[in-house]
């Protein structure tokens, strides 16, 4: 709303027209200002899940990296994978799938802080980069995340029974695993194979392997 006021005179036919054709400008520029944002958040964002996109995270970790190399701080990453998602999807259809997915990837917010990064790594894959996190700070995250999403029940969209889910996690950290984004992630993901390949629903840390935990 602008309000516009002078003493003395009324205003005329013309200055009433100016009055609206200013007025019309600034709404545009707002609106404007609304869209900007509105676009630039869509370019970051999944659209199922709400959660950041792979590029965002990649840029995100990127520079959480860096920072890191600066002031000789941690990064912890968390990666994970829900389990049998294949047979949710031949169940109960794609879009009970997609209802799940975007359950698990609201716990995955709830359980975050306000600098903790949750994306959608790919299909059912999800990450979530942590700044200032070590490797030990990681699994824990993890494991509160792998017990929340335990603990979910999701409502069938038949209206059936509730629906549970389990996800399988892999967590490495900077410097403690790994050097690079290359080399974090790919550490992580190899625990995250692990603790497939161990019987799912369950974290693994990524790094050096003790051969006892192998398998
Ligand atoms: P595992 O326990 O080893 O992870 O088995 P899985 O069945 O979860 O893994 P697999 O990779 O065989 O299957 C993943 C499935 O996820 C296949 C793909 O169709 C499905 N998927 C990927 N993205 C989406 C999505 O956005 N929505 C739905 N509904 N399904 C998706
Ligand atoms: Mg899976
Ligand atoms: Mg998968």
């Amino acid at each position: 709303m602008i309000s516009i006021a002078r003493q003395g005179r009324d205003f005329d036919e013309a200055e009433y027209e100016l009055f609206t054709y200013l007025t019309g400008q600034a709404a545009v520029s707002i609106e404007n200002v609304d869209l900007h944002e509105t676009v630039r958040l869509q370019a970051v964002t999944d659209e199922l899940t709400g959660l950041y996109n792979r590029n965002h995270f990649h840029d995100t970790l990127d520079s959480e990296i860096e920072r890191s190399r600066r002031f000789g701080t941690d990064v912890g990453l968390v990666m994970l994978d829900i389990d049998d998602f294949k047979r949710i999807n031949d169940t109960f259809g794609h879009l009970q799938g997609d209802a799940v997915l975007v359950e698990v990837a609201r716990v995955l917010r709830e359980l975050s802080r306000d600098i903790d990064e949750p994306a959608r790594y790919g299909g059912e894959e999800l990450a979530v980069i942590l700044p200032q996190t070590d490797l030990n700070g990681a699994e824990l995250a993890a494991e509160r995340m792998r017990l929340a999403i335990e603990d979910l029940r999701i409502p069938a969209l038949s209206g059936g029974d509730a629906l549970s889910v389990t996800a399988s996690f892999g967590v490495a950290a900077l410097p403690a695993t790994a050097q690079d984004r290359e080399s974090l992630i790919a550490e992580a993901d190899a625990a995250l194979y692990r603790a497939k390949r161990a019987g799912k629903n369950r974290v693994r840390r990524g790094g050096p392997v003790p051969a006892e935990a192998e398998s």
